[in-house]
């Protein structure tokens, strides 16, 4: 889901528009407004076994090897001369972030009150809220690595190749030494040939993302959003930052998101078979989208490629016109984790769309699916989505996201309760659960309209999901502290 940048909109980052404070650029670890340039990430999940040690290694060594958003900036006009010039192979452009969770961050700053209650009481507290299953209080398919508070931070580690990224890893390892040690330590990369960019499904991914007051022009349909909903210390954010050193940091969310990629591909097929439906159509109403990244509200029927690859079009809709959900369900992921104009005005919390937007920079981990998965329809080899988001309040935009918007039922339409359009005497409309990311803590649930009622028509339908097709492995919560309160607050 890396957010790369777009000739235009290179053109005009960085900018200062009247009145917006500048962005301090080379203050913002790289990875939360524009996202490290990543064609392979490894991320290394650690303890803290020696905090002096640590600090020092932090205050004097690490924090100058931080890749700030200044760089990342920087990086994409080498990449596009690179390109223009011809070159076909990958720089190796290594980047690096750090974050720490709160068990972390108590070690540091011992007292330390981020004022976050959700980062406070950690991912995995955090996770039965959100539906992943639990077995009594624990989440039953997380790996046991995220497990017991034993993570206090995280490096990301990015590149263009595989051995730039292990040579960084491996640098910092050694200047570590003894006062970390590795709790888990794994890849995520970019898929194969015509797949890149793809996640595992097979969608385009990294297609909307906000575009951030000073710093991006936004593309028609692109919100224009304040930096203070990702990085703290500017306009936007839901409160003033507690601690003075959280300025230009932001909290991160990490979620290990196992795909069951042949699992769903037959899933789709029987389901479409048993709707009476073409399954290429059926994807696209789960999503919202088609493959190439084209959106229903503006091909509900077929994909289009040119418009998918499109920046100028491809996110230039709002679902204001939409509201017999003709051409794009309401349960379609893309319309329950950003409704756009659904509620305008908003009448409730749950209805003011931008407040709860996050910004995504995650990548794909696990091999491609073998001949043998694909005639079993069985997963063997695990695959999925290193899920990474970025925002300044954790309860109020991801988990906001997950729970209140894609697990639940009732959202999103104004209409709920009320009769379908158009069917005075049918049954009430209902939205049910996100088809993509939607948990009912493991238990069966239900998506409707996946068969179109377009250009008219008004059959009711339903999709059933008897389980989960991403199933979260693992996740931990992280602050991602501007450079200079790396050199300096945490490292004292
Ligand atoms: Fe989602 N997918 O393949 O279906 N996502 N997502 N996501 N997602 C999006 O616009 C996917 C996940 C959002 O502004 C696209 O980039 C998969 C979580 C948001 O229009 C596709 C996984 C959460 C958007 C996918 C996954 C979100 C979005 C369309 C996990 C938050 C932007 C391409 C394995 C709780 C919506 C694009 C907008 C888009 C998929 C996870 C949120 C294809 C496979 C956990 C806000």
């Amino acid at each position: 889901m890396a957010n790369e940048l777009t000739p235009q909109q290179l053109q005009a980052a960085p900018s200062t528009a009247p009145g917006v404070p500048a962005l301090e650029l080379e203050e913002i670890q790289g990875d939360t407004l524009i996202g490290l340039q990543k064609l392979f990430e490894r991320f290394v999940f650690f303890q803290i076994k020696d905090v002096k040690a640590f600090k020092s290694a932090l205050g004097k060594k690490l924090a100058r090897r931080i890749t700030s958003v200044r760089a990342v900036l920087g990086r994409e006009f080498l990449l596009r001369d690179h390109k223009n010039q011809g070159n076909k192979d990958p720089l190796p452009n290594v980047g690096l972030n750090l974050g720490f969770t709160t068990f972390g961050i108590q070690k540091l700053v011992p007292e330390a009150d981020l004022k976050d209650p959700s980062f406070a009481a950690g991912a995995e507290a955090q996770s039965g809220s959100l539906g992943d299953p639990l077995s009594g209080e624990v989440p039953a398919k997380w790996l046991s690595d995220f497990l017991g508070a034993k993570i206090d931070g995280v490096f990301l580690i990015t590149g263009g190749t595989q051995a730039a990224v292990d040579s960084e890893a491996q640098k910092l390892l050694g200047i570590l030494g003894a006062a970390v040690s590795v709790v888990h330590d794994e890849t995520g990369h970019v898929r194969p040939g015509a797949e890149k960019g793809h996640e595992h499904f097979g969608w385009l991914d990294g297609v909307s993302q906000p575009a951030i007051n000073g710093l991006s022009t936004p593309f028609p349909g692109q919100r224009l959003m304040d930096a203070g909903h990702f990085v703290f210390g500017y306009p936007g954010q839901p409160a003033t930052p507690p601690l003075p050193w959280m300025n230009n940091g932001s909290f991160m969310v990490f979620r290990r998101l196992n795909q069951l990629v042949p699992e769903f591909a037959q899933y789709r097929l029987d389901q479409a078979n048993s709707l009476g439906m073409d399954p290429v159509l059926l994807g696209a109403r789960l999503v919202g989208r088609w493959k190439s990244g084209a959106p229903l509200e503006l091909t509900p029927l077929q994909d289009d490629t040119t418009l998918g690859a499109d920046p100028l079009q491809n996110n230039n809709f709002d679902f204001s016109d939409d509201q017999a959900q003709r051409r794009c369900p309401f349960g379609a992921h893309i319309r329950k984790t950003n409704p756009r104009e659904d509620f305008a005005p908003a009448a409730t919390q749950e209805q003011a769309v931008d407040p709860h937007r996050i910004m995504r920079a995650g990548i794909p981990f696990g091999p491609e699916v073998s001949a043998a998965e694909d005639a079993t329809h069985k997963t063997q080899q695990e695959r999925g989505l290193m899920f990474v988001c970025y925002q300044t309040s954790i309860p109020n935009q991801f988990e906001f996201d997950q729970a209140k918007w894609a697990n639940n039922p009732r959202f999103i339409s104004p209409l709920i309760g009320k009769k379908r359009p158009n069917d005075p005497t049918g049954p009430d409309l209902t939205v049910g659960f996100d088809p993509i990311i939607g948990q009912n803590s493991g238990a069966a649930r239900t998506t409707d309209e996946p068969v179109p009622n377009y250009p008219e028509g008004n059959v009711r339908s339903t999709l059933n999901e008897p389980h989960d097709f991403i199933v979260a492995t693992g996740g931990a919560y992280f602050f991602v502290p501007s450079i200079s309160a790396l050199e300096h607050e945490l490292s004292a």
